[in-house]
């Protein structure tokens, strides 16, 4: 039973005249959009979407919300995984579509102050410009917002070499569930300055405040990188060739894992032209520099550690049309693979070295309960994606048989040091497996976070854990 207060037309007005008519949403069709993300088919109707321009309307929502105990969830660009902005208790969602301006790009502090709105590629491509570099790249980075991507610390193929977006995230304006407004930080580099604010609430997914204004670190822009697509007839030898390459001693800029099928749909749904043979899955390796002179060096590293994992083939790709076409394929699985059936979309991860092993067992997984999964992902974070398909499963395998099958393969990422979320999060639908990884004490502790920043639970309520 929930303790939420009733969203009257009294309080719908006064939190309309906050943004006006023309920025607010009740027309159901409409508000059906605001109740979906990019999580298999789930909807959630809210009652009421509103659309600030700015930080004190912000306040001002929240301020009415938590008078009320009106559930109140936050939403960037609905390109999310594990349903983190869903408003599974209906009441208001704050969409940051219009909050979305670069305000500052400092080429002295090597700094950017960012509404939540904006797309991370806009950013990329903006500090580009001016010879600065933003890495996190997520799949989704066309669409997905730096809000959205702060929200769960999101990852992408460049990660492995510069880190995922927690990496990046020095300060946060947030308005906290009473309208209070805050920094969590300051803009520096080094701070240890109480307990780190900002990065508790990095990944915290709009449980704990609502992000306003972001500041981020940038790196110089390294210009130039090479590309290499290596074929394997063994996916788990691929997945094997992954430490070794570290080992080697390179380090390279990405380095994704694609398995036959995950290729085949991508190639087929995009009409590419690209031919497989008896290969059964593929590395995608970048390396990049600040000479072009330094780059075939590493591709000749790499080159001798494939021919000792039994490659195929290795193309090189040389030319702009080639590296987009590959890149093009590779950040494509997720979603051609959503439009052949529904998935549910696991986010494994594992010590790099244990990769071979979680593949296989995956394998295993799949053949004893008869789904299909296709598999690929960031190999050098040890990160996999497994979307298991739904097929033409019947709804008792779906719902019923396929929990135990997730269950199981979490528990073999916790046995080989991992986790049950690399990047996407765990929001609304990874949340009946955190017992696998928490026990009574996590939860516990967690709880008293949440308590300390949202007393009356009306923050994305129903996300993360039951509080
Ligand atoms: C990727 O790495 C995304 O492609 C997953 O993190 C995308 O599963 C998806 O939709
Ligand atoms: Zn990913």
């Amino acid at each position: 039973m929930s303790n939420f207060g009733k969203l009257n037309s009294t309080i719908i007005q006064s939190l309309i005249s906050v943004t006006g008519q023309d920025r607010s949403i009740t027309e159901p069709e409409t508000l059906k959009v605001y109740g979906k993300d990019h999580t298999e088919d789930f909807v959630y109707l809210p009652e009421l979407v509103l659309i600030p321009e700015n930080t004190e309307q912000v306040s001002q929502i929240a301020k009415i919300c938590f008078e009320n105990t009106i559930p109140l969830t936050s939403r960037g660009a609905g390109t999310g995984l594990s349903g983190a902005c869903l408003p599974v208790h209906g009441g208001v969602v704050i969409s940051f579509e219009k909050m979305n301006r670069i305000i500052q790009i400092d080429d002295i502090n090597y700094q950017a102050v960012l509404e939540p709105g904006v797309i991370n590629e806009q950013l990329q491509l903006a500090v580009q410009e001016k010879g600065m570099f933003y890495p996190p790249d997520p799949a989704s980075k066309g669409s997905c917002t730096i809000g959205g991507n702060v929200a769960h610390s999101s990852g992408g193929p460049r990660c492995v070499k510069y880190g995922t977006t927690r990496d990046y995230i020095l300060n946060l304006e947030m308005v906290l569930s009473d309208g209070e407004v805050i920094w969590t930080g300051a803009n520096v580099l080094k701070n240890s300055t109480g307990y780190n604010l900002t990065q508790l609430m990095v990944g915290s997914e709009g449980t704990l405040g609502i992000i306003t204004k972001i500041v981020v670190k940038l790196l110089p822009y390294p210009p130039f990188r090479s590309l290499m697509l290596a074929s394997f007839a063994s996916a788990t030898e691929a997945c094997a060739c992954v430490s070794s390459i570290f080992k080697a001693g390179v380090q390279p800029s990405a380095i994704e894992f694609m398995d036959r099928k995950g290729v085949k749909l991508s190639v087929q749904h995009q009409n590419i032209s690209f031919e497989q043979k008896e290969e059964n899955a593929y590395l995608l390796i970048e390396v990049d520099a600040f000479e072009e002179t330094a780059l075939m060096p590493q591709c000749e590293v790499i080159y001798n550690v494939l021919e000792n994992h039994q490659v195929l083939e290795v193309l090189m790709a040389d030319d702009s049309e080639t590296i987009e076409k590959l890149w093009k394929i590779r950040r494509s699985i997720g979603e051609v693979v959503k439009r052949q059936s529904i998935y549910k979309e696991e986010d494994t991860v594992v010590t790099r070295g244990n990769l071979p092993e979680l593949y296989e067992y995956v394998m295993q997984i799949s053949e004893s309960y008869g789904f299909e999964a296709v598999c690929y992902g960031h190999a050098g974070d040890g990160n996999l994606h497994v979307n298991i398909l739904k097929n033409d499963l019947s709804e008792d395998i779906w719902q019923n048989q396929l929990p135990e099958a997730i269950t199981k393969i979490f528990e073999k990422c916790k046995a080989l040091g991992g986790t049950i979320s690399g990047e996407h999060g765990i929001g609304l639908v990874q949340k009946p497996y955190m017992s696998i990884v928490m026990k009574e004490a996590h939860f516990n502790i967690m709880k008293g976070i949440k308590q300390a920043f949202d007393p009356k639970g009306i923050l994305n309520p129903g996300k993360i854990f039951n509080n």
